[in-house]
């Protein structure tokens, strides 16, 4: 475990591995993906104790933190492991690493009690600089979604960063859009304004636009995974705090593995 002062240095080390909006391209033998933990310490700490050694690449699909009373600690256990192993670890941006969300959902809260009025401002250099996406063993891996008018991955490269909400219509879309089997291209979302639905055309579009399997992500609340789109989109949610299971997805070589912690 890891206290509070120590998380806080240890993101601001971890801050130099962040590498900008969009990671490079990998291919892995082994890949384990966590969703969201929302403070879920205990969960992260299990996923890396008993998964982390044997595998080539763990990849957080982002919303570490803004909820429970562990959100920090967290935050710094994941960014240590990132800071530890930044080429076995990548660590993308969810919509609650943002001052959007945390002075109502309880982050800001919580890290202005453990490390004093202001320090907040050090967790909003760290989320701006956050990257969005990544694509591994060709799945396009980040924590909403593909964006309305976004026609290839390279897109994300060249969005304005660092951001810090983001203001950037794509960004914002990356990270708050969710998928629907049920609509075929894209429809306003109920998270509100900027945020979309993407649907069966727009996903089969993009995927087959840019050579991809299938995009990885999480976001949603769901009892460990969900798929859509004949499991062209996979959920992952790695959290308890809505009383279900936590979910784990494993690709080895190729073989998806579902787990529940
Ligand atoms: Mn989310």
């Amino acid at each position: 475990m890891i206290e509070a002062a120590e998380a806080l240095r240890v993101i601001g080390e971890a801050q130099a591995e962040l590498a900008g909006p969009l990671l490079n391209p990998r291919y892995e033998d082994r890949v384990i993906f966590v969703g969201d933990t929302h403070g879920a310490i205990d969960v992260t700490q299990t996923v890396i104790d008993k998964f982390f050694d044997d595998a080539d690449l763990i990849v957080f699909l982002g919303d570490y933190v803004d909820r429970g009373s562990k959100s920090l600690e967290n935050l710094g256990l994941i960014a240590s492991t990132l800071l530890e192993d930044p080429h076995r670890t990548i660590m993308l941006r969810g919509n609650h690493e943002s001052p959007l969300t945390n002075p109502y959902y309880g982050f800001t809260n919580e890290v202005t009690e453990k490390l004093g009025e202001g320090s907040y401002e050090k967790f909003k250099e760290f989320f701006q600089a956050m990257p969005y996406a990544v694509v591994v063993n060709d799945y396009l891996c980040l924590h909403g979604g593909i964006a309305k008018g976004m026609e290839h991955v390279s897109e994300i490269a060249s969005l304005p960063w660092p951001d810090l909400n983001p203001d950037d219509p794509t960004a914002f879309q990356l990270l708050w859009n969710d998928p629907r089997d049920v609509i075929d291209e894209f429809v306003p979302s109920v998270r509100g304004k900027g945020a979309y639905y993407y649907g069966t055309e727009a996903t089969k579009t993009f995927l087959e636009n840019n050579s991809l399997k299938g995009i990885i992500r999480g976001h949603e609340v769901v009892d460990g995974f969900r798929e859509d789109m004949g499991g062209r989109v996979i959920t992952v949610f790695s959290s308890r705090y809505h009383g279900g299971k936590a979910g784990v997805l494993i690709l080895d070589k190729g073989k998806m593995e579902r787990i529940t912690v």
